[in-house]
């Protein structure tokens, strides 16, 4: 299950991540070390979510296989969905600016939370531990 308060414990390949997403270097120092936390409540097949770091706190709420938008923390827009294959998460984002994709899954293993990610060829993860 995913309920429960993540924070995030380290990144893999986050800042090469960023940096195809185009976000600048001193924007990327700080989005390394953002101290980001996420509570997820999931209840059948909606969700709610709180998302907590240094730059901004946000809920939100979405429902399997259907869209919604998100803004990311430095007003990059994107719109798509939560789809459940398992045990996986998995979000087909497109950016509202240029159209492009960014595919992310999120999966418990353990006592961790694995948030992987796929923008234009380059991927990253960010894994999180129980709080
Ligand atoms: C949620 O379930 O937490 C809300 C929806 C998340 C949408 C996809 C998130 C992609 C975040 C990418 C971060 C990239 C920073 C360059």
């Amino acid at each position: 299950t995913f309920n429960g308060n993540w924070k995030i414990d380290r990144n893999d390949n986050y800042e090469k991540f960023m940096e195809q997403m185009g976000i600048n270097m001193v924007k990327r120092k700080l989005a390394a070390h953002d101290n980001l936390k996420i509570t997820i409540e999931q209840s059948g097949d909606t969700f709610h979510v709180k998302e907590s770091s240094k730059f901004r706190t946000l809920e939100i709420d979405f429902t399997l296989g259907v869209n919604f938008e998100y803004s990311l923390a430095d007003g990059t827009e994107l719109s798509g969905s939560w789809t459940m294959e398992g045990d996986l998460l998995k979000g087909v984002f497109t950016r509202k600016d240029n159209g492009k994709k960014l595919t992310t899954t999120r999966i418990v293993q353990g006592d961790e939370l694995i948030q992987s990610y796929n923008y234009e060829g380059v991927d990253a993860k960010r894994i999180f531990k129980r709080c």
